[in-house]
């Protein structure tokens, strides 16, 4: 028989004190990047409130305009945009933000240490059809003075450079995961107290996991050596299981193990996610919890970018399933 306690978790450490307890374990920390931290925790949390009104706020469906990819942009893209640039530019710890609704580099405080590069919303296709959506973001260190103009060399970083990283899923309930370097730490949003609560500590993904997630839609156009992994996957009985959202496909595995794959495909050559606002932070996340991410040649951390919109194909997930799959793939 269950007992009272089992019936729950009891409400622990909020966000905010986690950041702030991690803080005081640096002796020598600012607090700049904890209050960056904290300004996504609560853009978050305003987002969370809109999407889960969309359907009520005359919310759903395109905006009416492309951003810079090309590819139509959902009012809520737009909103999200909006609430993390208007929380950035708040909270004065960001010199710039890189996002993938906008088309060049936003400079926002230059007497900040900090950038920022973020989807503001991830997986806009399933916005109106109430399936998960996430927020990803990387926060940089910048390498010229506080106070100068913001250089191509603060903005072109590669994703080891990250200080920090971390995502938003809105799913069946909304959690913020992230990592400084340290471990990766979830935390579930409590949708009537209004704050973020630690559920998730140290997320751990395991090496062999039992799930692969690719758009077995575009079968026709992926290489032989492919087919062979996939074919190799199911095998195995690995299981299929593919969202469309980038951040709960990379969760979902992330937790239970699995590999995501977005290769190079004749109409996406170069892959279809973006390397600086999409791969690193996930990269990042999953590195930092044991598993693996790779562009198929080489580690996702280690790309130079020479674009900040430059795109890149995505292997990442359960650390020997990656491992299988790039040497199949080879
Ligand atoms: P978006 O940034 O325009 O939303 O596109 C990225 C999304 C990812 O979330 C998802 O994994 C992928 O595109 C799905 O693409 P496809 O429909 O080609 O499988
Ligand atoms: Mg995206």
């Amino acid at each position: 028989m269950a007992s009272s306690t089992d019936l729950g978790k009891p409400v622990g450490v909020t966000l905010d004190r986690f950041i702030k307890r991690k803080q005081d374990s640096f002796p020598y920390a600012t607090g700049e990047l904890s209050q960056l931290l904290r300004d996504i925790g609560l853009a978050a949390k305003i987002l969370n409130r809109e999407i889960t009104r969309s359907g009520l706020l005359d919310l759903e469906g395109a905006f009416g305009t492309q951003n810079v990819q090309g590819e139509a942009q959902q009012k809520l893209d737009v909103v999200a945009n909006i609430r993390f640039k208007r929380a950035l530019t708040n909270g004065g710890q960001v010199c710039a933000l890189i996002s993938e609704e906008e088309q060049e580099v936003i400079t926002i405080n230059p007497d900040a240490s900090y950038l920022v590069a973020m989807d503001p919303l991830d997986g806009s296709s399933n916005i109106d059809v109430n399936v998960s959506i996430g927020t990803i973001f990387s926060i940089y260190r910048r390498k010229s003075e506080k106070g100068s103009q913001v250089t191509k060399e603060d903005v072109l970083q590669p994703g080891s450079a990250q200080v920090a990283a971390g995502y938003v899923l809105y799913g069946s309930s909304t959690i913020l995961v992230y990592t400084t370097g340290r471990g990766v730490y979830g935390f579930t949003h409590g949708p009537t107290i209004g704050e973020f609560f630690l559920s998730h500590p140290n997320i751990q993904c395991i090496p062999d996991g039992k799930i692969y997630s690719i758009n077995d839609g575009y079968w026709d156009q992926m290489s032989g050596k492919l087919h062979s992994f996939i074919e190799n996957c199911r095998s195995k009985k690995l299981t299929s299981r593919y969202i469309g959202s980038l951040v709960a496909d990379v969760h979902r595995n992330l937790l239970k193990g699995g590999i995501y794959i977005y290769p190079p495909f004749p109409k996406y050559p170069n892959g279809k996610l973006r390397l600086m606002y999409e791969a690193n932070a996930l990269a990042m996340i999953v590195e930092q919890s044991g598993g693996k991410a790779s562009d198929g040649k080489q580690r996702i951390l280690d790309i130079q970018p020479e674009d900040f919109h430059q795109r890149t194909p995505l292997f990442i997930g359960s650390a020997n399933l990656v491992d299988k799959c790039l040497e199949m793939i080879s």
